[in-house]
Parts: C-alpha cells; sequence; structure tokens
C-alpha cells in the first residue's frame, strides 16, 4: 500500500509500542542497522487515525519508508531493514538457513503466542486455564532450550535473526511469573533470555516515549547513546 509521506520529518516513520514484542523485534532490527526513524507511540486503545488511515488492521509495529511504503508486520519491517544493511549477519546465520529460522520464528507467532496471550491474560479468554496454557508454551521452551544446549544461540554461536525476533516473546513469557521461570531445567534458555535482556541493544529499545500525537515534535529512534568518559 502506498501511503503520503507525511511526516514532518524526513525519516521513515515507525508507529511503535514500548511493551509490543512484535514491535520490539522490529526496533531490534532498526538498532542493528542503525537506522534513524520518526517513533510514533502508539496507545492500543486509543490509536491514532493517521496509523488506521494506513493500516486499517490497526496493529502495531507499521513502518512507512520515505517512498510512502507501509509495512504493518513486523518481521517483514525487520527484512526491510536487514535487506539494506546487515552489519551482524542477522539474516546469515551461522548454522542453517534463513527458511528454517522463520519455520522457528512462525512457531512463535503461530502457536507458542497463542498460549502466552492465556498464560498471561487468562482472564480475557473464557474457560481459560492459564496453567495448561504455561504447559502448552513450555513445549516450545524446550524446543529452543535443546538447540541452545548444542550452540550458544539459536542458529550457531553468533545472534541470528530468529534470537532477536523470538526473544521479545520468550522474556514476556518468563515474566509472567519469573519464580516459575527459573525453576524450570531449562539453563540454557534462562543464560540465553538473560543475555538479551542484559544487552545494550535491549536497553536502546526500551526507553519510554509519550504517547504520539498529531503536531508532535519529531521523536528521534533510536535514542542516542551517551557514552560517560
Ligand atoms: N502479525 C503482526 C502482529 C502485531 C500485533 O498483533 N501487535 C499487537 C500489539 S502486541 C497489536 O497491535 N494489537 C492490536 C490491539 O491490541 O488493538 C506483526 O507481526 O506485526
Amino acid at each position: 500500500m502506498i501511503a503520503p509521506t507525511e511526516g514532518i520529518s524526513n525519516y521513515p516513520i515507525l508507529y511503535s509500542f514500548r511493551r509490543c514484542p512484535y514491535a520490539m523485534r522490529a526496533r531490534l532490527a532498526l538498532v542493528a542497522i542503525g537506522k534513524v526513524c520518526e517513533l510514533r507511540e502508539v496507545v492500543l486503545r486509543d490509536k491514532p487515525r493517521e496509523l488506521l488511515d494506513v493500516s486499517p488492521k490497526g496493529t502495531v509495529p507499521v513502518l512507512i519508508d520515505r517512498d510512502g511504503r507501509v509495512f504493518d508486520e513486523s518481521i517483514d519491517i525487520m527484512f526491510w531493514a536487514l535487506l539494506q544493511y546487515d552489519p551482524e549477519q542477522w539474516l546469515m546465520p551461522e548454522q542453517g538457513s534463513v527458511a528454517q529460522m522463520l519455520e522457528l520464528i512462525d512457531k512463535c507467532d503461530r502457536g507458542f503466542k497463542y498460549h502466552l496471550d492465556r498464560y498471561k491474560y487468562p482472564n480475557r479468554y473464557e474457560d481459560t486455564d492459564a496453567v495448561f496454557h504455561r504447559a502448552e508454551g513450555y513445549l516450545y521452551l524446550e524446543i529452543l532450550n535443546a538447540r541452545l544446549r548444542e550452540t550458544r544461540y539459536l542458529f550457531g554461536n553468533r545472534v541470528a535473526l530468529t534470537d532477536m525476533a523470538i526473544g521479545p516473546f520468550v522474556r514476556q513469557f518468563a515474566h509472567t511469573d519469573l519464580g516459575w521461570f527459573n525453576e524450570q531445567p531449562l539453563p540454557h534458555l534462562q543464560a540465553w533470555l538473560t543475555e538479551f535482556v542484559d544487552s545494550e541493544i535491549y536497553s536502546r529499545i526500551m526507553h519510554k516515549y509519550p504517547k504520539w500525537e498529531s503536531g508532535n515534535e519529531c521523536v528521534i529512534f533510536p535514542p542516542i547513546q551517551v557514552h560517560s568518559i
């Protein structure tokens, strides 16, 4: 879909929501390539008209590039970024292929996320047993842990696309009941998650921004890094 290029800056526009794991994966890719965007923080219960005009399905993240092209799937935004520049070779895993990485991401988005939502927010769904969904989600965590037993990251000993695309979802699952998560026999996954959450790139995507409203001053993402000397 082609949308009018209506930002007040010359940067691509990213509609985002800080705690949304899909938006987090998009922001991770943007930080990895150092792409500057105009960030518009969305409150999901009060979506701006400008967002719905370009993407009526009303999910975040949404990216509008400088040609007015609209990307409203998080994986597409990651590819939009990484196909321009991929300094850490996220699309060239040390082991396996892009197709295999996408397969594991798909299992997250289509299966694990379903159970994550019902584990974390059982009251939002009818007749939902959080513990059942925790157990179903756990099966995916076991798959990840088994891979991480072999290599430090999911596709070899170097970070690649899948680590970043899945990390925000595993974090959300773990933090639903961190005490329980930490007691599970998933040592490799626990170490991988700790490294992800403690990483500099993670801290850079988690800055807080006020809700965007039309006419607001342009907010630049990623945030400027201040190094003390
Ligand atoms: N398949 C989409 C899913 C995005 C999505 O569902 N985002 C959630 C927030 S985490 C959302 O915007 N939901 C709409 C709402 O809650 O109104 C993607 O990968 O970008």
